[in-house]
Formats: structure tokens, sequence, C-alpha cells
């Protein structure tokens, strides 16, 4: 997670430690010059001068990446928003291959010693995404890991069932109610940052039970995310118990988009 305040520079140093793929960090929102966007074109520049940010691997490359008032928010809405930055070589196999992260960015004079907002006590983020494993790097590799299979069945690998199987919906990468680490006290002020990703199927609705979050001055306990979006919303939570926090689309639902938060 980067946070950085409206007038920053935020550096990234990325070495690539994969075995053998390219990699790059390219980044939502903010300002940026060729060779700190991290993707590639079909122009021939990256063959010759690599100004592009793709990262060989093993190798290492400095990303500087401004951050002007409008990559900040605009008044009277939360004092910080939400940004993404993931792998831009093939982005779809790269954030298939779970190559995405967050990017807060917080309004000038509002943020505290430690670069977060002043005044929100817990920031939460969660990636709403359904996972096409079918269409990750690393497919065979988890094949050969964790079953006694290989890509070269290729009755297996060619089975509808088994696409189907690796479509992964989750919240932040975990599925059936496992995800941690969502607790909330009661009477605190929380910002949860809501990301979007992949393709047509992921239209999501999070839904949060026994609460009530406020987003662009509405009070809501559903939210929109489609593809690629981001959201921002805040909310004081007031009911101590243990709530579900899910997509409400049905069909999410029943392949496992499903957290739950705890108010203590
Ligand atoms: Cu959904």
């Amino acid at each position: 997670m980067i946070h950085a305040e409206v007038c920053d520079t935020i550096k990234v140093v990325f070495k690539n430690n994969s075995d053998e793929l390219d990699y790059s960090v390219h980044p939502h929102g903010v300002f940026y010059d060729k060779d700190s966007e991290g993707a590639e074109y079909n122009d021939g520049t990256s063959a010759n001068t690599k100004v592009d940010g793709i990262v060989a691997p093993g190798q290492t490359h400095t990303y500087n990446w401004s951050v002007p008032q409008r990559a900040g928010p605009e008044p009277n809405v939360p004092s910080s928003i939400i940004w993404r930055y993931h792998s831009h070589v093939d982005s779809p196999m790269d954030t298939n291959s779970g190559l995405v992260g967050p990017i807060v960015v917080t309004s000038n004079g509002m943020v505290d010693l430690n670069g977060r907002p002043i005044g929100v006590y817990r920031e939460m983020v969660s990636l709403f995404a359904v996972s096409d494993e079918n269409s990750s790097h690393y497919l065979c590799a988890n094949l050969e890991k964790f079953t006694d299979e290989t890509c070269d069945n290729e009755e297996l690998v060619g089975n509808d069932d088994f696409a189907e199987s690796n479509l992964m919906h989750g919240i932040n990468g975990f599925v059936y109610g496992n995800l941690p680490g969502q607790t909330v006290q009661k009477g605190e002020h929380v910002r949860w940052y809501l990301i979007g990703m992949e393709t047509e199927v992921d239209l999501h609705t999070p839904h949060w039970h026994e609460n009530t979050v406020l987003w662009n001055g509405m009070r809501v306990d559903v939210m929109e995310l489609m593809p690629a979006s981001l959201k921002t919303v805040d909310f004081i939570p007031d009911n101590i118990g243990t709530w579900m926090f899910h997509c409400h689309v049905n069909y999410h639902i029943t392949a496992g988009m499903m957290s739950l938060f705890k108010v203590i």
C-alpha cells in the first residue's frame, strides 16, 4: 500500500524477482514520464532504450510519479482517495496473476506523521475480482505444486469444469469467508477503499451487513464496482458483532465472494 500527499513525488524501486517473465509497475491517477509508465507500446522504443519501465527478470528499475492536485481529492469528498498500480506487460495475465496494489492520495495538509489521512483511524482496502487463474502466468506451476497433475494433461486443461473451477471469485484473493484482518472498532472513523478489476463478469456490488457507509454525499450499504473502477467510502461502525461483507451478485455469492468483518 503506497501513501502519498498532494505535491509529493512517489519513488518506487522495483526489482523483478521472477524467473523468466518481464513485469512492470504501472500506476493510475498520478503524473509520470514515459520511463515511469510501466507499459509497453508496439512502437519499438522498449527494445532499444527500455524507456517504458518494463523490467526483465533480475533487473531493477526506479519509477518516479509526481502527485499533482489532480491526483488528490476535490473539496467536499473524503480527504483521501484510492488509486491502483499493476503490472502492465501483459495486463490481463499479469493482473490475473495477482500483480495489483493500492495507492492512497491524501489532500495537501491532511496527512499525519505516518503518511495517513488525519482523523481516519483505520483504512481498509478490498479488491473485488474474479481472478481467472486459467489466464495466470502460474497455472502450470500451481498445478504441479498443489496437485499430481501437470499442464501436459490436455484433457484436464481443456476441460470446461476445470476452467470454471479456476475462476476465483475473491475479495483480496480470498473466498468463502476466509479473508483475515477485517476488524474495526465501534465508534472509530473507518475509511474503506474499494477496487474493481478484471473483465466483463466483474460487475460487483459490495454489501456491508448491519452498517451504512457514506459515499458522495449519500448513505448506502451497497456500492457498485465495475472492472478497474475505484471507490472511497467512510463509516463509523456502531454495532458490535461479526457481520458479512460480500458481493451481492447472486452467482458471485454462490461462487464464494464472501467475507466477514468484526466490530469490536
Ligand atoms: Cu461480484
